[in-house]
């Protein structure tokens, strides 16, 4: 009898004791959204990866933040590159009480949401989206962790006119907020360094014909083409310049366009050798630790890389970091460390303007050899 007894206190105190050390344990919400359905998925996909990448490095440390063990959970949303849902998903992960949000990765998406995170209080760091209003609208919440389009634009611009010497380039954009920024920026420094605009078209994220826009760019017999927009639609333009005989035509975009997908996308078509496009950060060799980090990365998931994945990897990273330094969950009180961010990630040193724009980030030019992205500087 008296043997049964001390089982049963010794079971109880086993008890009482993982409980006292599961109460010590708090649950902190990562919330990332970006497409992982519809034609930009590949991309979704990616950067949703990067920050399951984070999270599970996260908690294999055993980290403690104010007295308590913390274990980081990754709430992620698909907004399937579209505004609304991009703004329902936001309210979702507000809804949630989420500590922090990583994301979203499209301009036209990361915008709006941008809105509802800074009216719930809760810090977000885009890794992709690179419209320059998204720093303009005074959000205190708001951080991005590359070069915006104003960058982007300007550098291909630079390019085409310097260095390629172009005289005559038409430009195409997609009407989103990434498309059209980007396109506007490209124009306007191209025209300011003499290059001819010789026409104007328009189409959208969802298009997959361009004869008849291409068509027109045709008759105006130009030595480039700038797109605005995502590789969905690019991979098949670059296919529909070779049918059409644009085939010596350079062939401009910003970081949408330029992914691993793309190759695929342009189905052999010899226009990929035309391409030139534009990212916001160091090249992957230049990074601090870009090419240790890829290598582990294609370990885990083979074959899904395109573009933006070490950037969210790291804005997961940032905002933990900020946490550490605050010793605070909470996003009102971490978010006085994030904005004083000095943190050596796997992209770039990472500091942010007053603005929430990166310190000094670099921007890296590339072009396809072989159907592989090789950086140009
Ligand atoms: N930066 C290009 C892709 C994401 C976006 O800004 O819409």
């Amino acid at each position: 009898m008296q043997l049964r007894l001390n089982a049963i206190v010794a079971a109880m105190t086993l008890l009482a004791a993982a409980t006292a050390v599961s109460a010590q344990e708090q649950v902190v919400k990562i919330g990332h959204v970006g497409p992982v359905s519809g034609a930009q998925a590949h991309y979704g996909k990616d950067n949703e990866n990067g920050a399951r990448m984070a999270i599970e490095e996260l908690n294999s440390q055993g980290i403690t933040i104010g007295g308590k063990k913390i274990k980081f959970e990754l709430v992620a949303e698909d907004d399937a590159a579209d505004p609304k849902q991009g703004a329902a998903a936001a309210q979702k992960l507000c809804d949630a009480k989420v500590n922090g949000v990583v994301g979203h990765l499209n301009s036209g998406t990361t915008i709006p949401a941008s809105k509802i995170y800074n009216d719930c209080g809760i810090p977000q760091i885009t890794p992709s989206a690179t419209n320059p209003k998204y720093s303009q609208q005074g959000y205190k919440t708001a951080f991005r962790l590359l070069a915006n389009d104003n960058a982007l634009g300007a550098g291909l611009a630079l390019h085409a006119a310097n260095n390629l010497k172009l005289k005559k380039v038409a430009i195409i954009d997609d009407r989103t907020a990434y498309g059209q920024g980007v396109a506007e920026v490209f124009k306007k420094t191209a025209m300011a360094r003499g290059i001819q605009i010789v026409d104007e078209q328009y189409t959208t994220d969802k298009a997959t014909d361009f004869m008849a826009i291409l068509t027109s760019i045709k008759s105006k017999a130009p030595d480039g083409v700038f797109y605005g927009g995502m590789d969905p639609q690019a991979g098949p333009m670059l296919r529909q310049m070779e049918q059409l005989g644009l085939a010596n035509a350079k062939f401009f975009g910003g970081d949408g366009i330029c992914t691993a997908k793309l190759a695929e996308l342009s189905a052999g078509a010899k226009t990929l050798n035309n391409v030139v496009c534009a990212e916001g950060g160091a090249s992957l060799d230049k990074m601090p630790a870009g090419k240790a980090w890829k290598a582990k990365y294609d370990a885990k998931y083979p074959g899904q890389f395109q573009v933006y994945s070490p950037y969210v990897y790291d804005a997961t990273m940032v905002l933990v970091d900020a946490m550490k330094r605050a010793n605070s969950v909470d996003p009102k009180v971490y978010l006085a460390k994030l904005v004083e961010t000095n943190y050596t990630g796997v992209t770039a040193k990472v500091g942010f303007e007053a603005d929430g724009e990166l310190k000094n980030p670099a921007m890296t030019l590339y072009v396809y050899k072989d159907g592989k992205k090789v950086p140009l500087n």
